[in-house]
């Protein structure tokens, strides 16, 4: 079998503390040994804390997003690239070390073996750090989760986790318009209606390295709105 191109991509806002520690603990020769090529991307949501001078020497290609800052909007710039490109699978994971990056040819594997479209990194099913989650957000994220299942029919246990591989197919497929955190759940709300499989394995969720920019109510509101939103309006109007 050829290569296949991997694209490994890391939404940052901000996150110059832990890039370093991320990039370097991405196991290449794991991925490279499975016959991948592997290419990272930064999607930068406008970091004025040095995280696109670290990314170009970490030679990470770098997508600066338009528009104004939001995780969704990145997502969706660094999608649109990624359909452009060659390589047929992605690898989405927070940039800030509370996804191991160690963990990222199980994921991978998981798709092939699985045959699935999507395979998430579910911190519910796996192991949470000491403080790594407050319980607000994880009362929150169960409450979110069950909802989301209840309403689009389609198992999962982590709404909110920001640990995805994906097949080109499934991006190309998805319609979002997400501005920030409720990304994930437009993405799951529209895997869902388009039946794609999505597989899940338990995974570990760390502290943070660097500052919180914890979850707040308002974001736990926009997911549950989209949630809703997209039982109704499958895709977005415009
Ligand atoms: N491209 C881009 N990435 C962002 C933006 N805002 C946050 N991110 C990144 O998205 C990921 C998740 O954001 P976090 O701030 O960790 O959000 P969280 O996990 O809900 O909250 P914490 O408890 O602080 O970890 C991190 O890698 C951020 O750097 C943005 O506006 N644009
Ligand atoms: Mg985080």
């Amino acid at each position: 079998m050829g290569n296949r191109g991997i694209t490994i991509l890391l939404p940052t806002l901000d996150e110059a503390k832990a890039l370093r520690n991320v990039v370097n603990r991405i196991p290449f020769d794991e991925i490279s040994a499975d016959g991948w090529k592997i290419r990272i991307v930064v999607v930068d949501g406008g970091s004025t804390d040095g995280t696109i001078e670290l990314a170009k020497e970490l030679n990470c290609q770098i997508i600066q997003q338009h528009g104004g800052s939001g995780k969704g909007r990145g997502l969706r710039e660094a999608f649109a690239n990624f359909i452009e490109e060659n390589d047929s699978v992605l690898v989405m994971m927070d940039a800030d070390g509370t996804y191991r990056p160690e963990e990222i040819p199980e994921l991978i594997r998981t798709l092939d073996e699985k045959k699935a479209d999507i395979v998430i990194g579910s911190r519910m099913k796996g192991w949470i750090e000491n403080g790594a989650m407050t319980r607000r957000n994880w009362v929150g994220n169960h409450i979110l989760t069950w909802m989301a299942v209840f309403i689009h029919r389609t198992y999962i246990s982590d709404l909110c986790t920001g640990f995805w591989v994906l097949t080109k197919n499934s991006i190309e497929q998805m319609k979002l318009n997400s501005i920030g955190f409720e990304i994930e759940a437009e993405m799951y709300a529209s895997a869902a209606y388009n039946k794609l499989k999505i597989c899940e394995i338990p995974i570990h969720y760390d502290r943070r390295i660097g500052s919180s920019k914890l979850g707040s109510i308002g974001d736990g509101i926009r997911i549950a709105m989209k949630i809703i939103r997209r039982r109704f309006v499958r895709k977005p109007i415009s």
